[in-house]
C-alpha cells in the first residue's frame, strides 16, 4: 500500500461538475485526480450522442458562469444548443483551463473504499490499478448508468443495436433502413424526430406516452449573441432567484384565479413560446392540484389531437396515467407530425406487449416486425444507479449501496453519514432543476467546505446521523402534495428494468433551489458545527 500513488482530492467523472470541481480545487492548491471512464470529458454530453440529442434549457442559461472570460468567448449558434455543440463547448473550456492534464481517461473506478485508519479512500480502477485521497468527490451523474430492458432475447439480435447513452463515436446512418425505437421518454423523442428524416421505415415501441410541449429551438445570428452577452449578468442573477434556475418560473397565479378565456390565452402563449416555460413558468398549483392538472392536461391533449391527422394515433400519444408535467416534459420539434408521416408507425405496447427480441427483429404478442436497427432510448438507473455501479464502502466497510437500500439518505444531499471525507455532487436529495446552475453552487460548496478543512487542518469530515435525519425528512416533508410523487418515473426511481426499483421513494429534492441555497449557506457561515469534524 505504501506505493499508492497519494492524493488530496480524487474525483470521479470528468462532465459539468467534475471539471469544474478539478479547477476550484486546484485554486486551492489540492493535488487532484480526476478519474473518468470515457476517453473524453463531457460525461453526459460525451455518452448520449444520438441522433438528435439536445439541450431543452436554453444554451446560455446552461453554460457555465463562473469566468467571464469564457462567457466573452464562446458564442452559441442555436438557443438550444445540439450534442456535438455542447461538447465541443466542454473541451473548448478543459483545454482553456489546462484540466485534461489531471484528468485521467479509461479510468472506470470500480471500488472506492474508505480507511479510517488513514483517513483517506483507496480507490481502484477496473483495470486493477489503485490511489489513495484524502477526499473522495463523486461527480457521477444523476442520469448516466444506462439501463437496458430486460426484455428476452436481447443478445440474439443479428442486426445493429444502440442504447441511445452509449452511441457510437461514428455516424450511424438510417438511410433505406428499418428502424425500430423502444422507449418514449425524452431521449426517444428527440432519437424518433431525427431517425424519421431518414429512415427507410421507423417502428416506434411505446409503452407509456409522454406529455411533450414544443421546443421551438432557433439559430443565435451574431447580433443576437453580443445582445445575450450584454445581458449574461441578470440572465444569471435571474437564474438565482428562480425556482428551478431555469428563466422560467412558476406564475404567482392559481389555476382558478383566472377566467377560463385568460386561462387559454395564457396557455396559448406557453405553447407558442421556446423551452420549458409550459412546465417551470406555468400556473404555480399545476403540479399540486388535480382539478389544475386535469386542465392543462386537456389543454396539450387538444394540441396532440390537433397535430396528429389519424385520431386513433393521436389518442395513443395521449397519456392517461399520469397528468402533465407530472413526469419529466420532453421537449419536441415536430414530434407529433412525425406520426403522419408515411414510414413511421407506432406500436403501443399497452396493447400488444413485446414478448422477445428475435435474431431478424421484435416479436409483440400479435406481430413479428423485422428491423436492421434497433434503439433502446429505454433510460437510466437514474440518481442512486451511477453510486450503486461502484463498490463504495464506508467505515466498518459498509456499503452505500446497502446503506440504500431503502432509499438515499443524506446530509444536505452532499454528504453521507458513514462515509467520512466523501462529498457527492448531483448527488441525491440535492437541488437538480437547470443542472450546470445548481453543480457551480455544489461545487463551490464542497470547495468551500474543503478549504475549511485545509485553514484548519482537518483530516475527517462527516455527516452526523442527526444531520442525515434531519435532511431527509425535511427532502420527504417538501415532497408531500407533489402529483409527480405519485407517478412511476425516474424522478421516483421507478425503473421496471432494475432488481428492487419497482416501488417509489423520494429519490430529489423538490423545494427551490434558493432555499437550498440558503440552508447550504447558513451551514458554511456557521463553520459547518452541524458536521463532525476532526
Ligand atoms: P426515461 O425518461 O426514463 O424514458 C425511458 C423510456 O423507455 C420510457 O418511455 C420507458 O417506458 C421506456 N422503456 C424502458 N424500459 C422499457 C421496456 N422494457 N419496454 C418498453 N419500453 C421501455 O429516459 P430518457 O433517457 O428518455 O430520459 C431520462 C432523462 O435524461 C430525461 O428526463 C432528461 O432529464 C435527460 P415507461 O415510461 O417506463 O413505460
Amino acid at each position: 500500500m505504501a506505493t499508492l500513488k497519494q492524493y488530496d482530492a480524487i474525483v470521479i467523472g470528468a462532465g459539468i461538475s467534475g471539471l469544474y470541481q478539478l479547477y476550484r480545487l486546484r485554486e486551492l492548491g489540492m493535488k487532484v485526480l480526476v478519474l473518468e471512464a470515457g476517453t473524453g470529458v463531457g460525461g453526459t454530453w460525451y455518452w448520449n450522442r444520438y441522433p438528435g440529442a439536445r439541450f431543452d434549457s436554453e444554451s446560455y442559461s446552461y453554460a457555465y458562469s463562473f469566468s467571464e472570460e469564457l462567457l466573452r468567448e464562446w458564442n452559441w449558434s442555436e438557443h438550444f444548443s445540439s450534442q456535438p455543440e455542447t461538447l465541443r463547448y466542454l473541451n473548448y473550456v478543459a483545454d482553456k483551463f489546462d484540466l485534461r492534464r489531471d484528468i485521467l481517461f479509461r479510468g472506470r473506478v470500480a471500488a472506492a473504499h474508505y480507511r479510517d485508519d488513514a483517513r483517506s479512500w483507496d480507490v481502484t480502477l477496473e483495470d486493477g490499478s489503485q490511489f489513495r485521497s484524502r477526499f473522495l468527490i463523486t461527480a457521477i451523474g444523476p442520469l448516466s448508468a444506462p439501463t437496458m430492458p430486460t426484455i428476452p432475447g436481447v443478445d440474439t439480435f443479428q442486426g445493429a443495436s444502440f442504447h441511445t447513452a452509449r452511441w457510437p463515436h461514428e455516424a450511424v446512418s438510417f438511410e433505406g433502413k428499418r428502424v425500430a425505437v423502444i422507449g418514449t421518454g425524452a431521449t426517444g423523442v428527440q432519437t424518433i424526430q431525427e431517425v424519421a428524416k431518414t429512415a427507410g421505415h421507423l417502428t416506434v415501441f411505446q409503452r407509456t406516452p409522454n406529455w411533450c410541449a414544443p421546443l421551438l429551438n432557433s439559430k443565435i445570428s451574431p447580433e443576437e449573441m453580443t445582445r445575450l452577452k450584454a445581458g449574461y449578468k441578470e440572465m444569471f442573477q435571474r437564474c438565482q432567484e428562480t425556482f428551478a434556475c431555469f428563466l422560467h418560473t412558476q406564475d404567482p397565479r392559481g389555476t382558478f384565479e383566472v377566467s377560463e378565456a385568460e386561462r387559454e390565452a395564457f396557455w396559448e402563449k406557453l405553447y407558442a413560446e421556446p423551452g420549458f416555460g409550459i412546465w417551470q413558468g406555468n400556473f404555480r398549483d399545476m403540479l399540486t392540484d388535480r382539478a389544475a392538472n386535469a386542465l392543462i392536461s386537456a389543454f396539450v391533449a387538444r394540441k396532440i389531437r390537433q397535430r396528429v391527422k389519424d385520431p386513433a394515433v393521436a389518442g395513443k400519444l395521449i397519456p392517461t396515467n399520469h397528468g402533465f408535467g407530472t413526469r419529466r416534459v420532453p421537449l419536441e420539434t415536430k414530434y407529433y407530425e412525425v406520426y403522419n408521416q408515411d414510414n413511421v408507425a407506432l406500436v403501443d405496447l399497452r396493447e400488444t406487449p413485446i414478448e422477445r427480441i428475435a435474431p431478424a427483429g421484435i416479436k409483440t404478442s400479435d406481430a413479428e416486425y423485422p428491423f436492421d436497427i434497433i434503439v433502446y432510448a429505454t433510460g437510466f438507473d437514474a440518481v442512486t444507479g451511477s453510486f450503486d455501479r461502484i463498490d463504495i464502502r464506508g467505515v466498518h466497510g459498509l456499503r452505500l449501496k446497502d446503506k440504500w437500500q431503502a432509499g438515499p439518505e443524506t446530509y444536505l444531499g452532499v454528504m453521507v453519514n458513514g462515509f467520512p471525507n466523501m462529498a457527492m455532487l448531483m448527488g441525491p436529495h440535492t437541488a437538480l432543476g437547470n443542472i450546470p446552475r445548481s453543480i457551480e453552487y455544489n461545487v463551490e460548496w464542497v470547495t468551500g467546505l474543503l478549504r475549511h478543512a485545509q485553514a484548519h487542518g482537518l483530516t475527517r469530515l462527516e455527516a452526523t446521523e442527526a444531520g442525515v435525519e434531519s435532511w431527509t425528512d425535511h427532502v420527504k416533508a417538501l415532497g408531500a402534495g407533489l402529483l409527480s410523487n405519485e407517478i412511476d418515473s425516474w424522478m421516483t426511481g421507478v425503473n421496471s428494468n432494475v432488481a428492487g426499483r419497482q416501488t417509489r421513494r423520494i429519490n430529489r429534492y423538490s423545494g427551490s433551489a434558493p432555499a437550498y441555497r440558503a440552508r447550504c449557506d447558513a451551514v458554511a457561515a456557521q463553520d459547518y458545527q452541524e458536521m463532525a469534524l476532526d
